[in-house]
């Protein structure tokens, strides 16, 4: 499960929780017939200083680009212990890991993740809470790593049913704004870009979409649902029709 920083947060207000839609979202969650790991995005946590302090581009000698990569991860745990709090609320028990801990990178793209840690804590019966965060970068210094990618890394990893990235639209449009919801995309079909709102910086729903196909690839059933409708990521859980598109490999 990818619950998207754009519902979870107001992605254009510094460290805006939108602590409605995630407690619906955690009791929609308990339609997950199995086993569930929970990602989720930055949202306005780690996109608005990621962007003002360029921290996708690794780092320099600017000590205060440094005390961002920092607070940053600060940031993003807080919002971790919302989302771990809510789930517990919903009767979901939420254990947290530091994606920082777990993961180092290289130029940007993901060199390792130490997914054993997470395999445990969903083998012991808990729901593992991971998130987008900073990462130390081998040639970079530090960057950052989206949740998406490591939703992409935990599908080959952990083999799943089912993968569901929620967001904040009804799903993939063949063209943005002003396009179609396609309610399938498969591994040739044409998606026109733009997704993205401007606080994104880690490629908006163009990213996504490339990480969603990765995951299809490892044979997992995937959907892209919008979060903010009440009921569509019950739906999608329970194998209801809905609304959303469908990721095919
Ligand atoms: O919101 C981004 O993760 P995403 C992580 O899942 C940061 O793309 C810190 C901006």
């Amino acid at each position: 499960m990818k619950l998207g920083g754009s519902v979870i947060t107001d992605k254009a207000t510094y460290r805006a929780p939108r602590l409605e839609d995630l407690s619906r979202l955690a009791q929609e969650l308990r339609a997950a017939p199995g086993p569930l790991v929970v990602v989720h995005g930055a949202g306005s946590y780690g996109h608005v200083l990621a962007k003002e302090f360029r921290l996708a581009e690794g780092r320099d000698r600017d000590a205060r680009r440094d005390a961002a990569f920092a607070q940053v991860h600060a940031d993003v745990r807080e919002l971790s212990v919302l989302v771990s709090e809510a789930l517990r609320d919903a009767g979901l028990p939420a254990i947290t890991h530091s994606t920082y801990d777990l993961a180092r990178l290289d130029s940007g793209r993901l060199l390792s993740f130490a997914h054993a840690p997470v395999a445990d804590t969903l083998a012991a019966g808990f729901v593992p809470v991971l998130s987008g965060d900073g990462a130390l970068d081998a040639s970079r210094g530090w960057g950052i790593l989206s949740g998406d990618v490591i939703m992409a890394e935990l599908a080959r990893a952990l083999r799943p049913e089912r993968a569901v990235f929620v967001t904040d639209v009804d799903g993939i449009y063949d063209r943005w704004p002003d396009g179609a919801l396609l309610p399938r995309v498969g591994p040739h079909d044409h998606v026109g870009g733009g997704h993205a709102r401007g606080h994104d910086v880690t490629g908006g729903m163009a990213g996504k979409l490339a990480r969603a196909r990765e995951v299809a690839k490892a044979g997992v059933e995937v959907h892209v649902v919008n979060g903010a409708v009440p009921g569509r990521l019950a739906d999608t859980l329970a194998g209801k029709p809905t609304v959303g598109t469908v990721v095919l490999s």
